[in-house]
């Protein structure tokens, strides 16, 4: 048997870094503030951090729009701030995880504003311009060289008046897409991220990277009745070129064990087995989008009620898929996401702390490697953001103007923002319950959810210490790596039950997605992790969120 990748027994941490610890009182969290916390990091036992994004950028989309690859934006700090804390996490035995952002730049990247300069400059086809739609002139509703709709609202083309001609971006006009067919642009990329590497970084999380090769043709979109604009999905998802580009990355630039994980909205089971197959030399695993999409319908904002079954289905599915062949990632929440807690747990006060602690076993006890976003080891909540002036997020600030100006109403739109939207995830982590919640001594850019004097990181928080312990056991256990995967009680519409087994070793884990007691009828072995007290265990009742993991023999 030859060796499993190291990443398999790793668990990643993710730091939204404007978010996490400011150390200058400027209201934005930096990497000194990260430096400041990494005792901290190391106490809680995980084995890779993942930064979002932290290269200069206009800060259009949180430096999701990037204007130079190779350097640090002066808010987050130096780039010798940046190699003392690869030092000190390497010190730790903590790796570091970059964000690849590498499908669209900053419309402030020089390449761009190379680009837009002029047709004959040599970096205008580094990105996709095209003219106005035959027979219309530029800038007229329609004139645009497709009907896709944009993540962030609106059309995906900007017209430019300069040179008479549109270019795309899948998500906002400030993050035009590159074009990828174009070798130099897949060169310079490689040439960046080997920089990196040589710089002394583990790995990359690779943003929306199954979107980079596009249908050259760029066909019209379906339209849903009464809407002007279409759906691109189905020709820049998963492109053409999609397995040749990543395939060519990955000989070009990876020659160390790096983790690589590719970001892919959309993503199939069978797309995700040739994306994650190690002989094809693509990407180690995959963020998926199924488990996240399940409360909504048509759009992200049409919520729709949460069923456990949906979820076992979908999970049960994706772990089969991958069971010899590929990886899965585990996630329940990121910057992108609602917190778990409120979403498919509950986060009364009555029930917080065992909702949290129950999501979190149930999923780091499946096959694959967990992510734990900054926060959720504290059992944070979504925030009960008052008005629109509340948000910040570029996503949920276009849609709410986009939907009111159609006629919706304000009241309704607000609803699926709290609910769905991505500032929930953003307010920054909650340190301990003196003023911003020891986040920063100025004005935090996005304000701290109120609850901070209740949820915080200060000596005793329940949700941490399980966490640590959650952690700890796919350290000593080999089984939670390694073990394969049998789904039980598929249909059971409150407990999610499953087994891993390795060799002789057996686990049977158990989670109660709900307020009641309800009886499963399984037991089995040692209770190695539990989040009740383990001196009062009725073997087959499990009581409201509470989570079990036993262990045979
Ligand atoms: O997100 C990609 C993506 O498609 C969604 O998850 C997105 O957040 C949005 O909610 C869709 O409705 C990645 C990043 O994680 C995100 O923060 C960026 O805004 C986006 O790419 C563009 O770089
Ligand atoms: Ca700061």
């Amino acid at each position: 048997m030859t060796a499993e990748p190291w990443w398999k027994s790793a668990v990643v941490y993710q730091i939204y870094p404007r978010s996490f610890a400011d150390s200058n009182g400027d209201g934005i969290g930096d990497l000194p503030g990260i430096i400041g916390r990494l005792d901290y990091l190391a106490d809680l036992g995980v084995d890779v951090l993942w930064l979002s994004p932290v290269y200069p950028s206009p800060q259009d989309d949180n430096g999701y729009d990037i204007s130079d690859y190779q350097n640090i934006d002066p808010v987050f700090g130096t780039l010798d701030d940046f190699d003392r804390l690869v030092a000190e996490a390497h010190r730790r035995g903590l790796k570091i995880v970059m964000d690849l952002v590498v499908n669209h730049t900053s419309d402030e990247h020089p390449w761009f504003v190379e680009s837009r300069s002029g047709k004959d400059n040599p970096k205008r086809d580094w990105y996709w311009w095209r003219p106005p739609r035959d027979g219309m002139k530029g800038g007229d509703p329609g004139a645009e060289p497709t009907n896709w709709r944009s993540f962030f609202s609106g059309s995906t083309w900007e017209y430019d008046g300069k040179t008479d001609e549109y270019y795309l971006h899948l998500f906002s006009r400030r993050q035009p897409d590159l074009n990828w067919e174009n070798p130099e642009v897949r060169q310079a990329v490689y040439a960046m991220m080997r920089w990196w590497v040589d710089r002394g970084v583990d790995g990359f999380r690779m943003d929306v990277i199954n979107m980079i090769s596009k249908d050259t043709s760029l066909p019209d979109g379906i339209t849903l009745a009464g809407q002007a604009l279409g759906d691109g999905f189905p020709y820049f998802i998963n492109g053409p070129r999609i397995h040749e580009f990543l395939n060519e990355m990955n000989r070009v630039v990876f020659d160390s064990p790096l983790l690589t994980v590719g970001e892919m909205p959309g993503v199939t089971l069978e797309q995700a087995v040739e994306f994650t197959a190690p002989d094809r030399r693509e990407v180690d695993m995959v963020f998926q989008f199924e488990h996240v999409g399940l409360d909504q319908g048509a759009s992200k904002w049409d919520i729709r009620p949460f069923r456990l079954r949906d979820l076992k289905a979908s999970f049960g599915r994706w772990q089969a898929g991958l069971a010899d062949v590929g990886w899965n990632s585990l996630y329940w929440n990121n910057h992108d996401q609602p917190r778990v807690v409120s979403r498919f747990g509950d986060d009364s006060p009555e029930h917080r702390v065992h909702a949290a602690t129950m999501l979190g076993t149930v999923l780091h006890l499946h096959r694959g490697t967990p992510y734990v976003y900054q926060g959720e080891e504290l059992g944070m909540t979504n925030v009960p953001f008052d008005g629109i002036e509340d948000f910040r997020d570029i996503e949920s600030l276009n849609y709410y103007a986009e939907a009111t100006a159609a006629g919706e109403d304000p009241a309704a739109v607000l609803v699926s923002l709290r609910k769905m939207g991505r500032d929930n995830a953003r307010t920054p982590m909650q340190w301990d319950d003196s003023p911003n919640a020891g986040f920063t001594t100025g004005t935090p850019w996005l304000a701290v959810n109120p609850n901070y004097r209740e949820v915080n990181a200060a000596p005793g928080n329940p949700v941490f210490d399980y966490y640590k312990r959650l952690i700890a056991l796919r350290h000593t256990e080999p089984v939670v790596a390694h073990g394969d995967f049998t789904m039980l009680l598929p249909d059971d519409e409150k407990v999610y039950a499953f087994t891993r087994r390795l060799g002789d070793v057996e686990l049977l884990v158990l989670g109660n997605f709900s307020g009641d007691t309800v009886p499963t009828g399984l037991e089995g072995g040692d209770l190695v992790l539990a989040n009740y007290p383990a001196d009062d265990v009725d073997p087959i009742v499990l009581r409201p969120w509470e989570a079990r993991v036993y262990r045979s023999p």
